[in-house]
Parts: structure tokens; C-alpha cells; sequence
């Protein structure tokens, strides 16, 4: 756990001895870099979350806002097209139709969201129009990718050669089993999430110095699910909450099994009842396993949550959940998560 209380005190001391190192007064309010993102922290799932969390440091680090810094951080892995459950270059459906869902919140409880939209490279962005420019939560399939017409995004085709030829194979056995996470199992050296060859959904959540939280999530789901299937990541209480009082919490893995459990909102609500972020999400994917005994066995679920001092905790279903934090004193800060099963993945 990060411990932020630290944090602010090493700031605060690095602070003040810039400003006698200055002399004066006049000197010690210059709002110098690490000042200006004082307190601040963003983190996010897997090993890409580092690079993520680095494009929100740039406006973190600026003093900006949470909002604008989960939007930019989840970009990066949105325009990967290495990375094939986010964004363009994801793997597509079992039709081969890449559909993409999306979700971005602020503290104040203002929501959008983009659910299976097609042709639109930053689905983010989408989520964050629909937020402010209408008066919904939530547009899916055609009418999501007509609005993100109008508003000017450009249309493109986002399935990539590679992520085409791992669908005709794929289309060989044509074998999809939705209790186990096949974007995990399917690929990868490892045979496990969280190596460099997998990476799931990106969920991010920031802190920014003025202590406006926010979070955002993305993803093109499941490999080779049914046209139309919607994960967890676009369903505001699952896959994303952000709570301003508390704090905010994201998931990555099976969005059914999320979804069953309103996972995101139950992490924020057990953190209000005065759980650590750890806790929360240790007891958020338990309330999954204790349910679904046999079949979490071969199923990945990992929360990640902070609240809105900064504390920042984690939990999987299976080991080899990471995720990244990145604060003034550290931007590359890669974590393991722990679990419930230590041993492989099966
Ligand atoms: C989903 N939770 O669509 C997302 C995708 C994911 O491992 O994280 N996959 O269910």
C-alpha cells in the first residue's frame, strides 16, 4: 500500500527546504513543478498502466484536473496496436467486428459512457462527450458511433491484420467458453495474466492536487465474444465508480462476474464503511468466489481502488494482477496484486 501521509511529508519538507535554499517568502509560494502536483496520484491496471499513468502525469504534474488526466492516460493504451483488448488493434468479436466499451466518471457523480461502438479509435473520448454534451449516461452500437460522427471523430477501421489472423484462427475450433478468460488463456507465453504478451482492460483513477478524484475505463472485452456482448467496463457501478466522499475503484477480468456484483460501486461503498482500498477489494472479489467456488477456479477478476487520501489498494481472482502508481516521488511505480490462488494459472 502507498502510503500517502509519507508522501505529503517528504513533499512538504522537499518543499520548504527549496524556499530557504530561495530566501523568502515570494519563493516559497513559486509554483514550482513538484509543488504544483503536490499531493497527486494516478494509478491503473497492468503493466501498461505505467506508460498510461505517465501521459496523466503530464497533466497531474501541471496541477490539472483528475478528468483530463484519465482521459489522456487511457489514450496510450488505446492506441496500441500491440495491445489487443483496448482500443484499436483489440481482438474483435467472434463475427470479427471490433466493438469497444468505454467509461470515464468524476467525483461529483457526473458519468458517460460508450458501450460495443464501432470505427472510433478513442472510445474515451466518446464517453467523456457523452457526459457533458447530452443529457445520458450511456449510448451502445450504432447510435453510439452516429454521435461520435457528429461530434467529429473520424472513422476508421480498427481491426488490425494481426488481430484479423488471430480471429481465423481463433474461427478454427471456434471455441469460446465465457467462464474463462480466454484473452488471458489464448495467448501469451506465460499461460497467466499481467506479462508483457497480455495485458486486460485499462482502469485508471487520479487524485490531482486539488484533490478532485476521477476514473476511467476501457477496453474492447472478451476476444471472440458474442456481437452485441457487453463486459463490465462501460456499466458505471461495475467496471468504474467514483465517489468524491470516499473514492473510486475499477476492475479488470470476466465483466459478467463483475457485473453480477456490482463490483465498482460495492469497493466504493465498502470503503465508506471504513475498509483500507485493500480491503475492499479483497472483500469484493471473495463476495465473487464465495458464490462461484468451482468456476473463479479458472477466472480472472482484480479490483483496484483509491481513496480519496491517496491510499491505493488491489485484489485478483488469480495471481499476476499488477497495477501502476505514479505519484512526485515515483512515475513508474509497478505493483503485484495479491490473490486468491497463488498457484498457475490453470
Ligand atoms: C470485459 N472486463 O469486457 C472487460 C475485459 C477484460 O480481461 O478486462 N478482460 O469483461
Amino acid at each position: 500500500m502507498v502510503d500517502r501521509r509519507n508522501f505529503l511529508k517528504a513533499s512538504l519538507l522537499g518543499a520548504s527546504a527549496t524556499a530557504l535554499a530561495m530566501g523568502g517568502k515570494l519563493a516559497a509560494r513559486a509554483a514550482t513543478p513538484a509543488r504544483a502536483a503536490a499531493g497527486a496520484r494516478v494509478v491503473s491496471t497492468w503493466d501498461f498502466g505505467v506508460a498510461a499513468n505517465q501521459a496523466a502525469w503530464g497533466v497531474l504534474g501541471k496541477g490539472g484536473h483528475a478528468l483530463d488526466a484519465v482521459e489522456i492516460g487511457v489514450q496510450v493504451p488505446e492506441s496500441d496496436l500491440k495491445n489487443h483488448s483496448v482500443g484499436k488493434g483489440g481482438y474483435p468479436d467472434r463475427d470479427g467486428r471490433v466493438t469497444l466499451d468505454a467509461s470515464i466518471m468524476d467525483a461529483e457523480g457526473n458519468c458517460g459512457a460508450v458501450a460495443a461502438i464501432e470505427h472510433i479509435a478513442h472510445p474515451i473520448s466518446v464517453a467523456r462527450r457523452v457526459m457533458e454534451r447530452t443529457p445520458h449516461v450511456l449510448l451502445v452500437g450504432d447510435g453510439a458511433l452516429q454521435f461520435a460522427l457528429e461530434q467529429g471523430f473520424a472513422r476508421e477501421n480498427l481491426l488490425t491484420p494481426e488481430a484479423e489472423q488471430a480471429w481465423h484462427e481463433w474461427l478454427k475450433t471456434a471455441h469460446y467458453q465465457p467462464s474463462i478468460n480466454s484473452e488471458v488463456r489464448d495467448y501469451g507465453k506465460t499461460g497467466r495474466p499481467g506479462g508483457k504478451d497480455n495485458h486486460d482492460t485499462i482502469g485508471m483513477l487520479a487524485l490531482d492536487a486539488h484533490g478532485r478524484l476521477a476514473g476511467a475505463c476501457t477496453t474492447s472485452g472478451m476476444a471472440w465474444k458474442l456481437h452485441g456482448r457487453v463486459g463490465d467496463s462501460p456499466i458505471i457501478g461495475a467496471g468504474l465508480y467514483v465517489d468524491g466522499e470516499v473514492g473510486g475503484a475499477t476492475s479488470t477480468g470476466v465483466g459478467e462476474e463483475v457485473i453480477r456484483n456490482a463490483g465498482s460501486f460495492l469497493v466504493v461503498e465498502l470503503m465508506r464503511q471504513g475498509r483500507s482500498p485493500h480491503e475492499a477489494c479483497k472483500e469484493a472479489v471473495m463476495r465473487i468466489v464465495r458464490k462461484r467456488r468451482e468456476a473463479s477456479k479458472t477466472l480472472q477478476v482484480g479490483f483496484l481502488a483509491m481513496n480519496r487520501d491517496g491510499e491505493v489498494g488491489a485484489y485478483a481472482i488469480q495471481r499476476g494482477f499488477s497495477y501502476a502508481v505514479c505519484d512526485a516521488k515515483k512515475q513508474d511505480g509497478l505493483l503485484p496484486s495479491q490473490s486468491v490462488y497463488t498457484t498457475n494459472y490453470s
